[in-house]
């Protein structure tokens, strides 16, 4: 039995954008998230999310841009269209938000890609757009946030109507993406028979100038950006060089398959997904005869290196000590935090449910109670401590909590108010024992 976690008043239906949607057991999106639809960050004048798509969209010259696409879709287009398995975690309603049993909001930007492949419009595309997931709460993860996919892709029949392989095709392509002369990690073949394997319909040559042209847009892509960060600090600060490094990865749509991380913070940030696009996808799609590369990468991610912004939850500020600091007409500057306010940790520890089997309890779940009864007033939730009682076999775990205002300081009442909240709410939602 999995938890519920819409109210118990859910309507039977709900708007999104003036477009109405049924609603059935699967509902699981509260009205906090609904919320955040029409904000469309990476749309507004002036938003920092704006300047980082517009500049990366400025080192993909000749790709189609997408920035309104409706951010409903269906279980077929984020999942089915894209080769999940029936069972794949991604589609647990832990880690979804749900309309109804086939409707969802997407996860990712990659939800469009069959779509924009069969509309077959031009050879490189670019899509930014708001995706919502179930997720972690802390400084880089939000359960709304952008994306932005790009692919490339090249025709069979084109290159060799053309006289050269479609290799040779690609590689020239390659040297047209400007070079650069900084150092990346990539210790990894290409292709790896067993952990990142070739396409039965692709040569190995074939992927090696794919793989080529898209490492090399990628690397473009996150050099300017860290060189437009480091313009951005006026030569005040000495910020450590770029490193980034290429890791194998696996994603159901793309194989091989890579991802690319930027040391950030004292750690390796994750900023994008990638690989040779799935041939499925493309067949499916009515372009059986294109090949070709495609990523996906975190708008947020990408911004917080540009600026130096040190929490996700900024984005979403309205507060014109945030806002005013960008500008898309002036130079670039590195964000000024205006000082922080002190953080407020507390715990609360309980006993999961005896009745229930074990996949009752999902951490989301304690994640988007969080959300909902401190908005943006939660920093951080982590896991602190997990005790299984030797002779009972129940579990008992205990959270921390930071409580911490981007805008102010909380006073004690109001922190020892939302805490009570959030136990309460664990109670009832999850049926959960205080202890
Ligand atoms: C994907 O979403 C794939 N669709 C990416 C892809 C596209 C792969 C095309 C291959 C081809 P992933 O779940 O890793 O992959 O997310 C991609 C990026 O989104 C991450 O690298 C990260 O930068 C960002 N991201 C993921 N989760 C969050 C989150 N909760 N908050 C902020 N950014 C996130
Ligand atoms: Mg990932």
């Amino acid at each position: 039995q999995s938890i519920r976690c819409n109210s118990s008043a859910s309507p039977n239906e709900v708007v999104v954008e003036g477009r109405t949607y049924k609603t059935d057991e699967w509902m699981n999106t509260p009205a906090s998230i609904l919320d955040a639809i029409p904000r469309r960050l990476h749309v507004q004048p002036d938003h920092p999310l704006t300047i980082t798509r517009k500049l990366i969209e400025s080192r993909f010259p000749g790709y189609k841009t997408h920035n309104e696409l409706f951010p409903v879709v269906t279980t077929a287009q984020n999942f089915d269209s894209l080769g999940f398995p029936a069972d794949h975690v991604g589609r647990n309603r832990t880690d979804t938000y749900y309309l109804n049993k086939h409707t969802v909001l997407r996860t990712h930007t990659s939800a469009h890609q069959a779509d924009t492949f069969r509309a077959n419009e031009s050879e490189g595309y670019l899509i930014s757009a708001d995706v919502y997931r179930r997720d972690a709460v802390d400084r880089s993860h939000y359960p709304v946030f952008h994306q932005m996919e790009g692919a490339r892709t090249w025709d069979r029949a084109a290159a060799s109507a053309s006289g050269k392989s479609l290799a040779e095709t690609i590689w020239a392509d390659v040297d047209k993406i400007p070079k650069h002369d900084v150092v990346v990690e990539d210790p990894n073949p290409t292709i790896h028979p067993d952990r990142n394997p070739l396409q039965a319909t692709h040569s190995a040559d074939e992927v090696e100038a794919i793989a080529a042209h898209l490492k090399r847009s990628l690397e473009d892509m996150v050099i300017t950006i860290f060189n437009a960060a480091q313009s951005a600090t006026d030569g005040a600060e000495v910020s450590e060089p770029l490193k980034v490094r290429w890791v194998e990865a696996y994603f159901p749509f793309t194989s091989p398959s890579w991802e690319l991380e930027v040391w950030w913070q004292g750690e390796w940030l994750e900023v994008l997904g990638s690989g040779i696009v799935s041939q499925p996808i493309l067949d499916n799609a009515s372009v059986p005869d294109r090949v070709g590369w495609a990523f996906g990468l975190g708008l947020e991610r990408i911004a917080m290196l540009l600026y130096g912004i040190p929490d996700i939850r900024l984005f979403w500020s309205k507060d014109s000590r945030f806002l005013s600091q960008f500008s898309e007409a002036g130079p670039l500057r590195t964000f000024v935090p205006f000082s922080k306010f002190p953080a407020c940790f507390k715990d609360v520890s309980f006993w999961l449910a005896a009745d229930k089997g074990p996949r009752s309890f999902h951490e989301n779940d304690v994640m988007e109670i969080a959300r909902e009864v401190c908005g943006d007033l939660v920093e951080d939730v982590r896991l602190v401590d997990e005790f299984e009682h030797p002779k009972t076999a129940r579990r008992s775990l205990c959270y921390r909590v930071n409580y911490r205002s981007l805008e102010r300081t909380l006073t004690n009442e109001e922190t020892n108010t939302l805490h009570e909240k959030l136990r309460t709410l664990l109670v009832a939602r999850l049926g959960v024992e205080l202890r």
